[in-house]
């Protein structure tokens, strides 16, 4: 049957993993995909998520199907609080819903398929130019259309936001639009809190429907209120959003693919109706939701010591990530490079557009064992204090000879 099917295309960011993986050379560093990973580069499990799993293995649970799709009240409070904040005029019944998800890229499919049966505007989504691979992947399977508004300036290596606010000053009414709320990847690039002020106006005037990608709170600032302000800005200006959250990284439950959908609403009867479409699509996707993620997450929203533990470690991650940014100047200084590399430090979160070219890229691999993205995307956590003057020094050769 499907002997002459089109070839599909590899995952760009798994592609480029691939050749690191297949690289023998001792030195080669990965620089291609956003993981926290600990200064010896080695894969990082939150010492809260060890303390909740070795509580959650003394209460001796079953492992029957969960019967609560949509998670327990509890997983539900907690992350309406941590997202929205407890003071948020949509943070109370009737005026939302909170469903359990497959982490962030499982919210993302399912609020998909959810708006490509039920919106009942333009089926269009404008996202970022340039915006994570997958985002239009997800959305073009899930019978979306894509589109993309201006966001990154490659002269000025920032964020180019009055380009930004032209092209969605221009979106048709009633369409949607596709928002990353923090750490934008792959920029790294962020409008501030007044822009966001500007935005939310902008989106409520040309009457969007806001779809929220919220993959990195925490992991900007260190502090997860701060993290939120992008979303909280548009609900205070009552911007309609689901909003898709993953605890992949601010939690480090990369494979246990555990997050969050929230649709703010405006009443119980717009709660119900969402909820009861809701629940025949989570059967037709997976059934019934995982059961080991989601009582991670809960041990450490509801247990106060683990909870205390888990706001140190956030800060610690974001701490390194800065860190590290810090040392890559530093030493590409002293590396001898008269370039302005200040964008690193301005830049926040996992990722850094660099501008360096493909042929500056395919060198750095092919001749000094360092893999990143052809589109100039620099992975920040494969950076540690011992590889940082190794990958300076290549970054000063290939962009100075
Ligand atoms: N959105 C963005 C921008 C991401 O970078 C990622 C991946 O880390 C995700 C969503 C979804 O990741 P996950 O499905 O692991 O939560
Ligand atoms: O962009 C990244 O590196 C992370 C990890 O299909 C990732 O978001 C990469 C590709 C992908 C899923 C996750």
């Amino acid at each position: 049957w499907f002997a002459n099917i089109p070839m599909g295309e590899k995952d760009p960011i798994f592609g480029i993993l691939d050749a690191f993986l297949n690289d023998t050379n001792p030195s080669k560093v990965n620089l291609s995909i956003g993981i926290f990973r600990t200064d010896d580069n080695k894969p990082f499990v939150l010492e809260c998520v060890r303390k909740a799993e070795k509580i959650i293995i003394s209460k001796n649970l079953d492992k029957e199907y969960c019967v609560l799709l949509g998670g327990s009240p509890a997983f539900q409070k907690h992350n309406l609080d941590y997202t929205l904040g407890p003071d948020c005029e949509y943070n109370q019944p009737g005026r939302n819903i909170c469903f359990q998800s497959l982490s962030g890229c499982g919210a993302l499919s399912m609020v998909s398929q959810f708006l490509s049966r039920f919106f009942p505007g333009r089926k269009v989504v404008y996202m970022s130019d340039p915006t994570w691979p997958n985002h239009a992947n997800v959305l073009e399977s899930m019978g979306l259309e894509t589109a993309y508004h201006r966001y990154y300036d490659a002269e000025t290596v920032s964020l180019d936001f009055c380009g930004m606010m032209e092209d969605i000053h221009k979106i048709p009414k009633r369409s949607m639009i596709l928002f990353q709320s923090i750490a934008h990847n792959p920029t790294g690039f962020d409008p501030t809190p007044e822009q966001w002020n500007e935005i939310a106006e902008e989106v409520k005037k040309r009457k969007l429907y806001a779809i929220v990608d919220n993959a990195y709170q925490g992991f900007a600032s260190g502090d997860s209120d701060k993290d939120a302000q992008s979303f909280r800005i548009l609900a205070k200006h009552r911007v309609k959003f689901a909003l898709c959250n993953s605890f992949s990284k601010s939690l480090g439950l990369y494979g246990e693919r555990i997050g969050s959908i929230i649709f703010l609403t405006d009443s119980q009867d717009e709660v119900q109706r969402i909820y009861t479409q809701f629940i025949p699509l989570t059967r037709a996707n997976y059934q019934n939701p995982p059961l080991h993620g989601r009582r991670i997450v809960e041990e450490v929203f509801t247990n106060p010591e683990l909870s205390k533990i888990w706001k140190k470690e956030v800060v610690m991650m974001a701490g390194q990530l800065k860190n590290v940014r810090q040392l890559l100047v530093q030493n590409l200084k002293e590396a001898g490079s008269k370039r302005n590399w200040d964008f690193f430090t301005t830049q926040i979160g996992m990722f850094s557009y660099t501008g360096l070219s493909p042929q500056q890229i395919e060198r750095l691999s092919k001749e000094f064992h360092i893999y990143m993205l052809r589109c100039g995307r620099l992975a920040i956590p494969g950076l540690t204090t011992k590889n940082v003057a190794y990958v300076a020094k290549c970054l000063h050769k290939v962009t100075s000879e």
